[in-house]
């Protein structure tokens, strides 16, 4: 369904068993063909085809993640197919430039040893994303996947199917060879996803989504021990210190709260703000957020789609009622807007602020996943780094201040995986990007994922 109207889009067929063997054995077959002789090199050429293929169908790939997610054309056009095409040529330069470790090791008979390591793909490995960044995320493992020799069956969010269909016909047209991508699409209980996480001929599982969808999947996948890694829910903290530059920091904090309306992993739910300068900051946050234009994802001005689903709004606005029921004073929002027109068939809700509301309520410990957050007066830094850290969650933070050192200090301070100081969501694909807690398991980017895609096997060799 196309969230901003509710209007369906497309049928797609969902895959029961018998098609995910398919796939699976499809995938396993083409790591023995054509693609299980090419080295790095070959495949870095291929991965930068992709790239090429990507961007030779950026129009196209806007306008079905557009369609797919409401996410405005705008930010579909900076954000998400850009990241696609740089997923691969970063993963595909990585691959090429990566050494490994070796050690010369000394023998107790006076001699010595060599111990290298080689990289080994690990097989079939299975790619189950979500809807918020479908075409990011996706390329963001499948990427990695490639370079180190894998072959993948992809299962996109049954609410987003389209990008990841347009990745099959890239790949055709890159030169892929058959198997190498397979697509299968469907839900996750008793569906395709999990068909594929518990599939024997899966050799590892990367998932990206909710926290509990995690634990299911950890579940599944025990039986046959296959290695995980997980990027999951967060509740993630902004730290506000009076010495911030203050335009900068509620813009950056605006962006923080309200990117793709809220529907980011690393969007601030909760702002921390140092009590000297809690009024204002509140005052101007408010203001930015009501001057977001909130509208037709295919408007070029416009700043904020709906969210993804009528199930998604309805639950993001039983956080709006349990939010008042907490106790909570409302600084703008907490509603539905009115368009007059088909927009009103779509899943939009408010950009919304509140404030008031003690660290323990619901409001402000759960994952709510749309354009919404809590801002909490803080007169230490003590102070704001215990509540920034008190939470199942630890996914990602930010801390605003001009003072260098307390940035530094901060920061590390924070008990996440990932932490900006006077910025928010700008990544460098080498690093590494996880989450601890409820947040994930592992780390990806850069070496980190040449690592979880690829078995080492150290070779020693007597001199
Ligand atoms: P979700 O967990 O509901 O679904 C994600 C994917 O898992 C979908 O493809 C779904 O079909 C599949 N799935 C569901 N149950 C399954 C099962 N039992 N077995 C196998 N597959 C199953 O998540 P969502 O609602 O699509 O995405 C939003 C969530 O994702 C939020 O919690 C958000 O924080 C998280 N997220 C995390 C990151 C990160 O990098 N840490 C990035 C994006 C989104
Ligand atoms: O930028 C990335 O690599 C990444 N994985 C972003 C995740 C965003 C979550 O919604």
């Amino acid at each position: 369904m196309n969230p901003a109207d509710g209007s369906v889009i497309a049928q797609v067929a969902e895959a029961d068993q018998a098609l995910v063997d398919a796939a699976v054995q499809s995938a396993g077959v083409a790591l023995c063909r054509e693609w299980g002789g090419l080295g790095t090199t070959g495949r870095a050429v291929l991965l930068h085809k992709i790239a090429d293929e990507i961007e030779r169908r950026f129009d196209c790939f806007v306008a079905a993640e557009v369609a797919d997610t409401g996410k405005p054309i705008s930010l579909a056009s900076r954000l998400d197919v850009p990241r696609a095409a740089a997923n691969f040529r970063v993963f595909a330069d990585l691959i090429k430039t990566s050494a490994l470790e070796s050690f010369q090791t000394e023998t107790p008979d006076g001699k010595s040893a060599l111990n290298y390591a080689v990289r080994k793909p690990l097989g079939v490995v299975g790619i189950i994303t979500p809807w918020n960044l479908p075409l990011l995320l996706l390329t963001w493992k499948v990427a990695p996947a490639l370079a180190c020799g894998n072959t993948v069956v992809v299962k996109p969010s049954e609410e987003t199917p389209a990008t990841a269909t347009l990745l099959a016909e890239v790949m055709q047209a890159a030169g892929i060879p058959k198997g190498v991508y397979n697509v299968v699409h469907g839900f996750g209980p008793n569906s395709a996803g999990e068909f594929l996480t518990q599939h024997s001929d899966v050799n590892a599982v990367t998932f990206t989504g909710e926290s509990q969808t995690g634990a299911a999947i950890m579940r599944t996948v025990a039986a046959s021990v296959k290695p995980v890694s997980f990027e999951l829910g967060g509740k993630n903290a902004a730290i506000v210190f009076a010495d911030c530059d203050f335009e900068e920091t509620v813009n950056g904090i605006s962006d923080a709260v309200f990117l793709n309306t809220g529907q980011v992993c690393l969007c601030a739910e909760r702002v921390y703000v140092e009590r000297s300068i809690f009024g204002r900051f509140v005052e101007t946050l408010k203001r930015n957020a009501e001057a977001f234009r909130l509208g037709d994802p295919l408007e070029k001005a416009t700043d904020l789609g709906p969210l993804i689903s009528a199930q998604h709004r309805d639950k993001v606005l039983s956080y709006f009622k349990l939010a008042k029921e907490e106790g909570a004073t409302t600084i703008t929002g907490g509603g539905m807007p009115r368009f007059g027109n088909k927009l009103d068939a779509g899943f939009y809700a408010q950009p919304t602020i509140y404030t008031g509301l003690k660290e323990s309520a619901r409001c402000v410990k759960e994952e709510i996943f749309g354009p919404v957050c809590h801002v909490t007066p803080f007169d230490s830094e003590d102070e704001a780094v215990h509540m920034a850290n008190d939470t199942k969650y630890g996914l990602a933070g930010s801390i605003w201040t001009t003072n260098l050192k307390r940035g530094h200090r901060v920061a590390q301070r924070m008990n996440v995986g990932i932490t900006w100081v006077n910025c928010w969501f700008l990544r460098d694909l080498r690093t590494p990007f996880g989450g601890v807690g409820l947040s994930g398991i592992g780390r990806e980017g850069g070496l980190h994922s040449l690592n979880f895609y690829s078995e080492l096997n150290n070779i020693c060799v007597r001199l």
